[in-house]
């Protein structure tokens, strides 16, 4: 399989350096423009806080791509004609040579893959309410790649219950960062419990290594609760969410476009306080995604 590094995501990789993977479609499709571009870069800046190198995936030209520069960041934040690749769009992405953001899947699939064990994001796709066939492409790549996972748990538009059970169900362990519950995006609640709570980057190090020492195949999730000044109660969102998906229906709009136009309704009806939670949590999950990636490089040495 055909990857190309930046020489920096090159050098770390070959010398062990810590990596961290982020994700493109959050910039390309999750986040309105300017706020995507000045938050894929803080993202970066955390991950490099953290003494670990970013390396932000995407599909250029139907190439990919680990570590971006900030020319090309821009070029996806700008968004016009940018692919939002899944799973099922790889093949067609390198065929046809399209330019492509890339979702938790397939970010997953190519950051495994480039030899990075540590990738960060904010919110993965799961069950979606109310019609359980659909189900992000997400999850079953994450039952199918050993890599570790930072994020807010699941997006809280979705069936927060459902996609709890389908990762139990694919063996994909649940860690949560100094917390007992897992987080539900904007909230620091779900009321489903984690499998178990890490307090140190060293002990989701740890577990991960155990994994892969087992040779599982699957990936594990460390759930990171948003921080607390940016939190929205589960109850009020709850109205908004119930809101927004009325739009969704009344507008026709399901397949790949429901998630992000969930999430611009959203930020439409709380008044910018969910993208500053999205923005904020997206920085605080790189930040301890470089952290949890050192403690695994310093396993390796
Ligand atoms: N996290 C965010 N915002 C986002 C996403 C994650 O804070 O927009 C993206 C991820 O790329 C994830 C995708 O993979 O939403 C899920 O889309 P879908 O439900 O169509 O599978
Ligand atoms: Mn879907």
């Amino acid at each position: 399989m055909h990857i190309t590094y930046s020489s920096e995501v090159r050098e770390a990789i070959d010398s062990g350096r810590p990596a961290v993977a982020l994700e493109s479609t959050v910039i390309a499709h999750g986040l309105p423009h300017p706020d995507n571009i000045e938050t894929a870069l803080r993202c970066e800046a955390a991950v490099r806080e953290s003494g670990a190198v970013p390396a932000t995936v995407a599909i250029i030209g139907g190439e990919f791509r680990v570590g971006l520069s900030q020319d090309e960041i821009e070029f996806l934040a700008a968004g016009s004609d940018i692919r939002k690749a899944s799973t099922r769009d790889l093949s067609i992405a390198v065929a046809s040579k399209l330019n492509c953001a890339t979702t938790v899947s397939t970010t997953a699939f190519i950051a495994h893959r480039a030899g990075i064990k540590v990738f960060a994001t904010g919110g993965i796709g799961g069950v979606h309410r109310g019609y359980a066939a659909d189900i992000s492409a997400d999850l079953p790549t994450l039952a199918q790649t050993p890599i570790t996972v930072v994020c807010s748990g699941a997006k809280l538009i979705l069936d927060l219950a459902a996609t709890r059970e389908w990762l139990e169900t694919h063996g994909i362990a649940v860690l949560g960062w100094q917390c007992d519950e897992m987080p539900a995006f904007y909230s620091r609640s779900s009321g489903s419990p984690v499998d178990e709570r890490v307090d140190s980057a060293h002990h989701a190090a740890k577990i991960a290594a155990a994994r892969d020492g087992l040779g599982m195949k699957q990936a594990t999730l460390l759930t990171v609760p948003v921080p607390v000044d940016f939190e929205l109660p589960r109850e009020v969102m709850e109205t908004a969410i119930a809101d927004a998906l009325g739009r969704a229906d009344s507008l026709s709009i399901g397949g790949k476009e429901i998630t992000p136009f969930l999430l611009a309704e959203l930020t439409t009806i709380s008044d910018g306080k969910t993208l500053r939670a999205n923005i904020a949590l997206l920085e605080n999950n790189a930040r301890i995604a470089g952290c949890v990636a050192s403690e695994v490089a310093n396993m390796f040495r």
